[in-house]
């Protein structure tokens, strides 16, 4: 069987090389030229473990190959991004785009399933453009939407053993993306609509988005009440039905701080909760960099001259070099501008390079700061000494214990 996947990028490109590992002809697809001729050089473009070997293995054998254009095939995938346009409306172009660039290969009994987080009535709206355009394909194609839901860094794993949800056009189609994915999903398939299958991928990075906002409001309350947030939470989690997340400098990544605008875009009237939870967790951000602001002021009234402030960490969650959409780079940004004379020193361990900051190394910056800022939970910040003679702002519980 020969698929063809729209889009090369940090879900579409690993998507289509274990699909090829797993016997399928896969012809993989971008627009970027560079992407798909480093591609076919077997080299990953994206960060991810132990890809880049399997990419080389795919290639060899002959099952993977990258074009700028597709080619004809027996199932198509949409793998490209929704990106915001305006205020934090959804942009489905991509979509649209990927769709219709297949559209003159669409051929009768063949699939044609959305992967990229939508917005809820997308897959009928690009099943309306496919019967316009193709009448004759009406009720001869399969069409359905199959969210990913990997964690960057686990992909390999998690592609192959997490469950996954794939809602059909109808129940047919939803049968044949089964039969599509059961050749290398070893999780559960859960069959349902498209409309709950697209709800359910915006579900799943709302409620974590909301559960973070619980835990951003509390580090809030705790601050003003003299509480130590950490210990709070850690004792409240002893409670057999309880179970809180962990407060930190903001919510970043190109999924949980995106995917419920989709929702509250749609639906504003509806979703508050929702709404209100990205409010916290973006209004969280410029709290750590405000307090940053506020503890070099001090310093310098008490001590006469500036402070050299160590900023750790630019990744936007631990033990990552992915710096996009961090709230960690946000800060330290706001912090420059707002430094008042102070020395900054900006440390990154997971990157060897930034193309604006110079980094420092994590143990010379700790080692030369008056105050200390930990913005991102890296396992190496986790060996340096709690000193009482630092300022030591901690937004990610490195000293939690
Ligand atoms: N964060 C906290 N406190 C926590 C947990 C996370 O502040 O207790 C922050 C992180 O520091 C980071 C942000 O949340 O800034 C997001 O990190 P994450 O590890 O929660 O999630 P992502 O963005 O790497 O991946 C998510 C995953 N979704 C869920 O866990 C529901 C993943 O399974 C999805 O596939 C991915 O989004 C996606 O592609 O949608």
């Amino acid at each position: 069987m020969k698929a063809c996947f729209m889009g090369l990028g940090y879900i579409g490109l690993p998507t289509s090389i274990i699909a090829a590992k797993h016997g399928i002809d896969v012809i993989g697809v971008d627009i970027n030229e560079k992407v798909v001729e480093v591609t076919n050089q077997g080299i990953l473009h994206i960060i991810e473990p132990g890809m880049e070997e399997m990419l080389q293995e795919v290639i060899a054998t002959g099952k993977f190959k990258a074009y700028t254009t597709p080619r004809e095939s027996d199932a198509y995938f949409m793998v490209v991004p929704t990106p915001f346009k305006g205020d934090h409306e959804p942009d489905v172009s991509y979509v649209e785009a990927a769709t219709r660039a297949v559209l003159p290969y669409l051929k009768e009994g063949d699939l044609y399933v959305i992967e990229s987080t939508s917005p809820i009535g997308t897959t009928e709206k690009m099943a309306d453009i496919i019967f316009t355009e193709r009448p004759e394909l009406k009720d001869k194609i399969y069409i359905a939407y199959c969210p990913e839901r990997v964690l960057p860094g686990n992909v390999i794993y998690e592609l192959v053993h997490n469950d996954r949800v794939i809602g059909g056009l109808t129940p047919e189609s939803t049968e044949k993306a089964i039969e599509f994915y059961s050749q290398f999903v070893q999780g559960e398939l859960h069959r349902t609509n498209c409309r709950t299958a697209e709800m359910c991928k915006l579900t799943e990075n709302s409620s974590r988005d909301v559960q973070i906002a619980f835990a951003n409001e509390l580090s809030l309350i705790c601050e003003k009440a003299g509480i130590n947030v950490w210990e709070l939470i850690t004792l409240a989690n002893k409670h057999p039905r309880v179970n809180i997340l962990q407060p930190g400098c903001g919510v970043g990544g190109h999924c949980i701080a995106v995917d419920p605008y989709f929702i509250t875009a749609d639906y504003p009237a509806e979703a508050r909760i929702i709404a209100t939870a990205r409010e916290i967790n973006n209004y969280k951000s410029m709290w750590c960099a405000e307090k940053v602001r506020s503890a070099i002021l001090e310093f310098e009234l008490k001590n006469n001259c500036k402070p050299v402030v160590a900023m750790m960490g630019l990744a936007f969650k631990p033990n990552i070099d992915d710096l996009r959409e961090s709230p960690s780079s946000h800060i330290v940004g706001k912090v420059m501008q707002i430094c008042n004379g102070a020395s900054i020193l900006v440390v990154e361990p997971n990157v060897k390079e930034h193309n604006v900051y110079k980094l420092t190394p994590y143990e010379n910056a700790f080692a030369k700061a008056d105050i200390v800022v930990m913005l991102t939970a890296h396992d190496q910040f986790k060996t340096l000494p709690y000193d009482k003679n630092k300022v030591i702002l901690d937004f990610c519980g490195i000293y939690k214990k």
